[in-house]
């Protein structure tokens, strides 16, 4: 799986550097293994909500590798949205969590058993979007796992020196630290921020 993942990526790499990608792509990297652990509790029946940097989200929720292929082409690299997988993204820092909190809420109305797992990076995390929603989250006990993805940086910024320090995760929530192999967006070559 970890190959599977890295050569994808490579692939959108690759077709970006050709030109034939003309809108900004955000590249995964460095995160395969824990990925993949946290995805095994990833149920295809549940919702997950993802951000700007989603190729390996969507994979890893079993969207054929062609279907993304071909959205990223059209573009969509930082808006992949597959209602049929029940996979949404958004590039709003902290935009996807309201959108999965309405979404959690619908399951619990609905008294349906699935759930929906949110990725949120490290700074999105420090966010009031993201303590108000968590917050409401668990005092109505909705059917919500924030996951979050530390690897100290907010684009170029180190997290920690903006916030002096971060903020403490919470037990209840899952996280796992890496450190990036790609620039926050595009290959590396070519423009970079
Ligand atoms: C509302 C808003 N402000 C700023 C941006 C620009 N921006 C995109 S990603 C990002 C950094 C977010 O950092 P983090 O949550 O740690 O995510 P990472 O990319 O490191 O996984 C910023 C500031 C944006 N997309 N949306
Ligand atoms: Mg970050």
């Amino acid at each position: 799986m970890i190959k599977r993942l890295k050569k994808f990526e490579l692939l959108v790499k690759e077709k970006y550097e050709k030109g034939l990608i003309r809108a900004p792509i955000h590249l995964s990297g460095g995160n395969e293994k824990p990925l993949i652990k946290i995805f095994k509790d990833i149920k295809r029946s549940d919702w997950v909500i993802s951000n700007w940097r989603s190729h390996y989200h969507a994979i890893l929720h079993g969207i054929p590798e062609k279907e993304i292929l071909k959205e990223i082409i059209k573009g969509k690299s930082m808006s992949l949205n597959f209602k049929k997988y029940k996979f949404i993204s958004s590039s709003i820092v902290a935009g996807g969590i309201p959108i999965a909190l309405g979404i959690a809420l619908g399951i619990k109305r609905n008294k349906k058993k699935n759930k929906v797992h949110v990725f949120i990076g490290d700074m999105t995390f420090e966010t009031g979007v993201f303590h108000e929603s968590y917050k409401y989250a668990k005092n109505f006990k909705l059917p919500i796992n924030f996951i979050v993805e530390d690897n100290n940086l907010s684009t170029n910024t180190p997290t920690k020196y903006a916030w002096r320090k971060k903020s403490k995760i919470f037990k209840d929530i899952k996280y796992y630290k890496y450190k990036r192999e790609f620039p926050h967006h595009g290959t590396g070559n070519w423009i970079l921020f």
